[in-house]
């Protein structure tokens, strides 16, 4: 191997060995730049004779156009791998799904406040609305709560930091209560002097509050409270109205009520209220659904009404223990988790 063909071995040696533009930049300096190898040779022309002058002179520029054509295309292969990783880098898979709009739905137990609300409003009653932040009045006193009834204690209810005109703790309403107590009055005052006064109908849907949390127990939670109020509404009143709601609800015929007898400071007499599915997986079991009564009479009077004349009754209900029932949920804390994987089974 003469020393050109060495020359233009090492060069491609060289450039091979470059992985990046500069290193290659770098590489060419050492054959074609001002002290590069080549160079050197083409200098040294000058001290030979004419004729091999010739022949050497135009050897070295053979040598030298393969030595350029080597860097030519080792810089075009820089180039393209450096191409190919950037697309590969950028590269996108176009067999992904798209992103799509989220379908959205209502939460379980809005779907049972939507149906309660749709089914005793068939019924005549129309829907109270009312603060989640209550006063003592409204939340304790008004219902006939003694003053020491554990109801009241911090063991039960939350308070908050802000003090009503009486100087009394505002709480989070224990119950939706408050709501008809308001419905009541307000009814009271603008029918004052009607006789008969038009019935009070009405029912309470709504976020309520206690300390207690486990399973089957959240601190927030819901009620639905009702109210029916007139000079001769009685418990059988009472059973229709519920038979019919539970019914409808529950979409069967085949299902039983009961009451038990039972205790509420706000109803006297008081009473549970039971169902019975007489088919599907609950066949047979009798479910506590709702606590219902008689309004005690101080209840009424603290309503702006005569208990001698005006006469009803009262209920309330969980719905979320309803939801439970109707879409065979076991755990409560489901329903306040947020968990996607479980919401998005009622879209
Ligand atoms: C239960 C008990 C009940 C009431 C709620 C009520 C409301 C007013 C006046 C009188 Cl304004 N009573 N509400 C009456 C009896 C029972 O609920 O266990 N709920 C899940």
């Amino acid at each position: 191997m003469n020393d050109l063909d060495q020359l233009l071995a090492d060069a491609q040696a060289d450039f091979q060995a470059a992985t990046t533009p500069a290193d290659l930049e770098n590489a060419k300096a050492r054959y074609l730049g001002k002290a590069g190898r080549l160079t050197e040779l083409l200098k040294g022309l000058a001290a030979l004779p004419h004729e091999a002058k010739k022949t050497r002179g135009a050897q070295i520029n053979a040598a030298k156009q393969q030595v350029e054509a080597a860097l030519q295309a080792r810089r075009q292969a820089l180039a393209d791998a450096e191409l190919e990783a950037q697309l590969q880098a950028e590269s996108l898979d176009v067999t992904l799904p798209g992103r799509q709009r989220g379908t959205g739905g209502l939460h379980p137990v809005s779907r049972t406040m939507e149906r309660i609300e749709a089914i005793f409003g068939s019924m005549g009653f129309e829907v109270a609305d009312g603060p989640e932040i209550e006063t003592d009045w409204y939340s304790f006193t008004a219902l006939n709560n003694p003053e020491n009834h554990p109801a009241r204690s911090m063991q039960d209810t939350f308070y908050v930091d802000l003090k009503d005109a009486e100087g009394r703790w505002l709480n989070l309403r224990p119950h939706t209560s408050p709501m008809q107590v308001r419905h009541a009055r307000a009814h009271a005052a603008r029918y004052a002097g009607v006789d008969p006064m038009p019935e009070i109908r009405v029912i309470a849907p709504g976020r309520t509050y206690r300390v207690d949390s486990d399973a089957t127990h959240s601190p927030m939670f819901h009620q639905c409270e009702g109210l029916w109020i007139g000079e001769n509404v009685s418990f059988k009143d009472l059973k229709s109205v519920f038979l019919d709601f539970f019914r409808r609800f529950f979409e069967t015929e085949a299902l039983q009520l009961r009451f038990r007898p039972s205790f509420f400071p706000f109803t006297e007499p008081s009473a549970e209220v039971d169902i019975a599915f007489d088919s599907g997986p609950l066949k047979g079991r009798w479910l506590e659904v709702a606590g219902s009564g008689q309004v005690h009479p101080n209840v009424v009077r603290n309503f702006g009404l005569d208990p001698e004349r005006h006469i009803g009754f009262a209920f309330g209900m969980g719905p979320d223990r309803l939801t439970m029932l109707r879409y065979g949920v076991n755990d409560l804390r489901l329903f306040f988790d947020g968990d996607l994987r479980f919401l998005s089974q009622f879209r």
